[in-house]
């Protein structure tokens, strides 16, 4: 008889890291309600030292011997694969996405605003950052950071805080398990956001005899987490408990497919809805329990309910200081929150009634718990009397009695979305990140499809936009993307125009020149400092940024790129440019100048932003003056107990 057991018998196939990795990317796979899709669409990147041998050879042998895979597409910018990558993950209700490779050094370090992107937004992203040697047989290398005090720091560390999950791999043994726990995180609901693997180069290159286990075909499956039954119990009769309640819909409403549950709810009990940027195509603009976006960008419907809801069901809702106006939108002094959410961090916000769980079992339990009750009929009329209001706002402000009213005949930005909304087919999407027009979308933009809006608004990322709308198109073709950016942003990140023409993925860029940044000079005005600095504008005498207009001409620096391009002059010509290019099948810039001091209409709502307390000037003097009085709304924290005695009607 023998001492030890019989040698585990393992077949094994010889592959270096960088294969194994491909390989198993290519087999993993997500499933919910008993659809299943591929986990990854492919890989973006930019190969440099670090990744062109080891996952570049990787790729182009995938390629070879089975193509479709994991298809390789070349951008332009490392960060704006990542937006590219995000924005379909978004599109594709977090259920697919991309892995990005990138180069040692500065090719990695790229993608860090991705990465914290893809966190604050819980979207799932694979980050494939080449390392430095593991075995340090050349270093320091070209783009190899030496620190003093350290020998194992790479550049690489800096995605640690940005990253859900973070691993470097030294050796080959270790990357099963990395594999497996990457995974779990990108297909985790409450857990997903950038997953890091990091890989030093001559590791990549290092073969390896892996399990062929590895490399079967898996399947995630993505869960919905039920309420617990005396969690719900607990919310329902806060709810029952109600008379002005409003529920608070965030993105988590929408990647959990619960917008039909939440019309069922909220139409059987009369609750209004209040939409988050993540959170608007919960209902459709139009329903009658939709009072459209709430908070600091909000409706004046939407804050006018908050300001006297004394219940507020937030679902799906990380309740972002643009959603509570700073701690501003909810007045009632014993306001009290329900919150349904997958992740306990945002379940447990403003010492809420928590129901971790999935939105549309939530929902649709909800609804049973709650048959037969309703609000009463005058909150009923009372929203959709405040709804009305709002809407002929919107109407006023797309269709201005006076149009082209901006300096030289320019047009107004909200007459620039009335049209393109009015352009636009309803299944369509808008995007847009940064700027004055995410403000102004998510008051104004009717939204007519659960994935029509697209505005990323975790990070605010100017940059995000054209690669972001890539990204929507590549996830579903049958939807025409209609890119809105302001000048500022184009600049920052007009590179993957070059990536749309490369892959012929059509989309339709809305930029609005208004030569500087509308939205931080309001913002500085408003806060006393007389926009300064905000203007794309030649130095003059008085040594500020405050001479001529620049001559920049960005139609002809986007024809350049090879898309195509319209200059619209005035409404109709702007309508006419739209036409043409959603008919059309190849990617095309509108170009349409706009005046940057006419705003939106006013939700009366407030952001905080510290105004200086002492200054030598009059302008930021009198802004703090106005801050202070805002102070003393702000409440420091919503603490109402949840479950005290509750009055008895
Ligand atoms: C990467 C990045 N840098 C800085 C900011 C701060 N910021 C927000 S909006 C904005 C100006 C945007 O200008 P533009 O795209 O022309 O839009 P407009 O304000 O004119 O509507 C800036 C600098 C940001 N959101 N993102
Ligand atoms: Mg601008």
């Amino acid at each position: 008889m023998s001492e030890y057991p019989p040698p585990a018998r393992t077949e094994t196939v010889r592959l270096t890291v960088a294969q194994a990795v491909v390989r198993f990317l290519a087999q993993q796979h997500t499933e919910r309600d008993g659809q299943r899709q591929r986990l990854f669409a492919g890989c973006f990147g930019i190969f440099g030292h670090g990744n062109v041998a080891g996952l570049g050879q990787a790729l182009l042998q995938a390629e070879i011997d089975t193509p479709g895979a994991l298809p390789y597409v070349l951008g332009r910018n490392e960060q704006a694969v990542v937006h590219t990558a995000v924005a379909y993950a978004r599109a594709k209700d977090r259920l697919q996405t991309w892995a990005v490779s990138t180069s040692v050094g500065p090719g990695s370090t790229n993608t860090l605003t991705g990465a914290a992107l893809a966190t604050i937004n819980r979207l799932p992203v694979l980050l494939l950052p080449a390392d430095t040697f593991a075995t340090r047989s050349a270093g320091p290398l070209l783009q190899e950071l030496e620190q003093p005090h350290s020998g194992d720091v790479t550049v690489n560390d800096a995605f640690r805080p940005v990253s859900r999950y973070f691993d470097r791999i030294w050796r080959p043994e270790q990357l099963p398990g990395a594999l497996l726990g990457a995974m779990r995180v990108l297909t985790d609901p409450a857990e997903t956001g950038a997953v890091t693997l990091c890989f030093p180069q001559d590791v990549q290159a290092e073969a390896f005899d892996w399990p062929v286990e590895l490399f079967a075909e898996r399947t995630w499956h993505v869960g919905r987490p039920l309420p617990e039954p005396a969690a719900l119990a607990r919310a329902v009769e806060v709810i029952r408990s109600a008379r002005r309640p409003l529920v608070v819909a965030g993105g988590g409403v929408i990647y959990s497919g619960a917008t039909d549950v939440l019309d069922a709810f909220v139409s059987a009990t009369g609750i209004p809805v209040g939409q988050t940027q993540a959170g608007k195509g919960a209902l459709p603009f139009d329903h009658p329990q939709s009072v459209g976006a709430i908070g600091s960008t909000g409706t004046t419907a939407a804050n006018a309910l908050a300001r006297e809801a004394d219940v507020v069901i937030g679902i799906g809702t990380r309740y972002q200081d643009f959603t509570t106006a700073s701690h501003t939108a909810f007045n009632d002094p014993g306001v009290r929150f329900v919150n349904v959410n997958v992740a306990s961090m945002d379940a447990v916000k403003h010492a809420g009634v928590s129901v971790q769980a999935d939105a549309r079992e939530t929902l649709t339990a909800l609804t049973d718990a709650l048959a037969g009750w309703s609000v009463d009929d005058g909150y009923r009329a009372r929203t959709a009397e405040l709804a009305a209001a709002w809407e002929a706002t919107v109407q006023a402000a797309y269709h201005p009695e006076t149009p082209s009213a901006g300096e030289g005949g320019r047009l107004t930005q909200n007459e620039v979305i009335g049209i393109v909304n009015e352009v636009s087919a309803p299944r369509d999407v808008v995007v847009c990140a940064a700027g004055s027009m995410p403000g102004d979308l998510h008051k104004m933009w009717r939204v007519r499809d659960r994935k029509g809006y697209h505005v990323e608004y975790g990070y605010s990322t100017m940059g995000y936009e054209i690669p972001g709308g890539i990204g929507i198109r590549m996830a579903d073709p049958d939807r025409d993307v209609f890119v809105m950016i302001g000048d500022g942003s184009y600049l920052m990140m007009p590179t993957e125009l070059v990536t749309a023409v490369q892959e012929g993925v059509k989309i339709v860029v809305v930029l609005v020149q208004n030569h500087g940044f509308a939205s931080i000079g309001a913002l500085s005005e408003q806060l006393g400092s007389q926009r300064f600095g905000t203007r794309y504008r030649y130095r003059s005498d008085s040594g500020r940024l405050d001479g001529d207009v620049l001559p920049v001409d960005l139609a002809a620096n986007a024809a350049s790129l090879g898309v195509d391009v319209l200059v619209a002059q005035d409404g109709p010509s702007f309508e006419a440019a739209l036409r043409k290019a959603k008919a059309g099948d190849r990617t095309t810039v509108v170009h349409v100048e706009t005046d940057p001091l006419i705003d939106a209409p006013s939700s009366g709502s407030w952001w905080d932003v510290p105004v200086s307390e002492v200054s030598t000037l009059q302008s930021t003097q009198e802004a703090r003056a106005v801050y202070d009085r805002w102070k003393t709304v702000q409440r420091p924290a919503y603490l109402a107990p949840s479950e005290r005695d509750v009055p008895q009607s």
